[in-house]
């Protein structure tokens, strides 16, 4: 999609800090970090969000979530612990339209909704 920005950074067109990627899925961390690791998992292909997703593109889920394990393996927080996060929506408090798996880590977390 020619106007989301991470489309953007999956084509290379912005400059990002780059944790992983294969030809389906790019890592790479968040600008305002919510967590001492704080890392986005999407995969190439424009989906707006997880409603978006269609029963095809489930698998997907799968390779993103595989993903988010290989990069919590790679930050050093697979044993300590970590969270992902799909923000779905607006009162989810979703911002980039293009679905995203926040990756988050490196300390003890609050389990608080809103
Ligand atoms: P969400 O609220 O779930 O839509 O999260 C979007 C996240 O994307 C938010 O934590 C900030 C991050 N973000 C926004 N713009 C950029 C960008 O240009 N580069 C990177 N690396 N992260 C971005």
């Amino acid at each position: 999609m020619q106007d989301c920005i991470f489309c953007k950074i999956v084509r290379g067109e912005i400059p990002t800090s780059l944790v992983y990627c294969d030809d389906e899925i790019v890592a790479f961390r968040d600008t305002t970090p919510q967590a001492p690791t704080h890392v986005l998992v999407v995969p190439r292909r424009h989906i707006s969000s997880l409603n978006d997703l269609t029963a095809e593109e489930m698998p997907l889920l799968g390779k993103l979530l595989q993903v988010c394990r290989e990069v919590a393996k790679k930050e050093g927080v697979f044993e300590s612990g970590y969270r992902i996060a799909v923000n779905t929506g607006p009162d989810a408090g979703q911002v980039v339209e293009h679905i995203h798996f926040h990756v988050l880590g490196g300390g003890p977390m609050n389990l608080e909704i809103g």
